[in-house]
């Protein structure tokens, strides 16, 4: 796949989802306590509002009470500039996003593919570089999915390598993020794994591994509240950064790239 300076971080659309009233129910590794649904809301307007001022048109999807995590959109699709691919969450309560995002993929793309098989991705796995596209195995993603989707970006030109996530990490991008321009930033143990050649990486600061998953949207970089190490080291590599407030997403594991599907359409 030849290099495409800017296809992990230019964007002109992204496609999101209100949380629900059943966003209490949502899906979390350790319990602390219930997210409000008024305040995720709340955060979530602010966060729309900062993608609108990195320069994206924002299809904004009504709630769905029936998926507590479907605010989540990032999981079930995998946007490229020449289609859509609707994926299948690897967990039981998420199975019918796939499903119900396709409509909202339809609207923006001429070409919207089911992964084909059986097997299961969830796009919290899938981190986009400019030069390749990295797919991490986890307790979402499987080998046959993780297979099945590197076949099919193929068959669209695009080169993926599967990675295996960290233990313990939901998801591949939980650890990790591209900033653009050949940097990443990471855990340690993201870092330490040596799938990132010989980019350079901004390592998260011990006790800020949340911050870990950050989105570069255009000239901006989308940090969440509350990380001022990690804040500052991507200040000082020289990234324009938005601070957002991701308190009630984190109840549910979730950070800032879940929490949309950005996509350029092609020019
Ligand atoms: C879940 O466990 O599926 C949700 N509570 C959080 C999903 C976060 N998504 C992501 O990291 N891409």
């Amino acid at each position: 796949m030849a290099h495409r300076p800017g296809l992990s971080f230019r964007f002109t659309h992204a496609i999101t989802r209100s949380p629900s009233e059943s966003v209490a129910n949502g899906i979390r590794a350790v319990d602390s306590g219930d997210p409000d649904c008024a305040a995720f809301r709340a955060e979530h307007d602010l966060y729309v509002r900062a993608l609108q001022e990195a320069g994206l048109h924002v299809d904004m999807l009504p709630p769905l009470e029936e998926f507590p995590d479907s605010c989540f959109v990032e999981d079930p699709a995998f946007c490229l500039p020449e289609g859509a691919i609707q994926l299948r969450p690897g967990t039981a309560s998420r199975k019918g996003e796939g499903d119900a995002i396709r409509t909202a993929l339809e609207a923006r793309f001429d070409r919207v593919v089911e992964l084909p098989g059986s097997g299961h991705v969830d796009g919290g796995d899938v981190l986009m570089l400019d030069d390749v596209i990295l797919v991490g195995l986890s307790a979402r993603t499987d080998v046959a999915g993780a297979e099945a989707f590197v076949g099919l970006l193929a068959d669209w030109g695009y080169s993926a390598k599967v990675c295996e996530t960290p233990e313990g990490v939901l998801h591949f991008k939980t650890a990790c993020s591209t900033l653009g321009d050949g940097v990443i930033l990471a855990t340690r143990a993201m870092a330490d794994s040596g799938f990132f050649g010989d980019r350079t990486i901004i390592i998260v600061p011990e006790g800020e591994e949340y911050s870990a998953n950050v989105i570069r949207v255009n000239d901006v970089v989308l940090v969440p509240e509350g990380y001022p190490k990690t804040l500052a080291a991507i200040e000082v590599a020289g990234f324009t950064t938005v601070v957002l407030p991701t308190h009630e997403a984190r109840k549910l594991d979730g950070g800032l790239s879940c929490l949309s599907l950005r996509f350029a359409t092609p020019s």
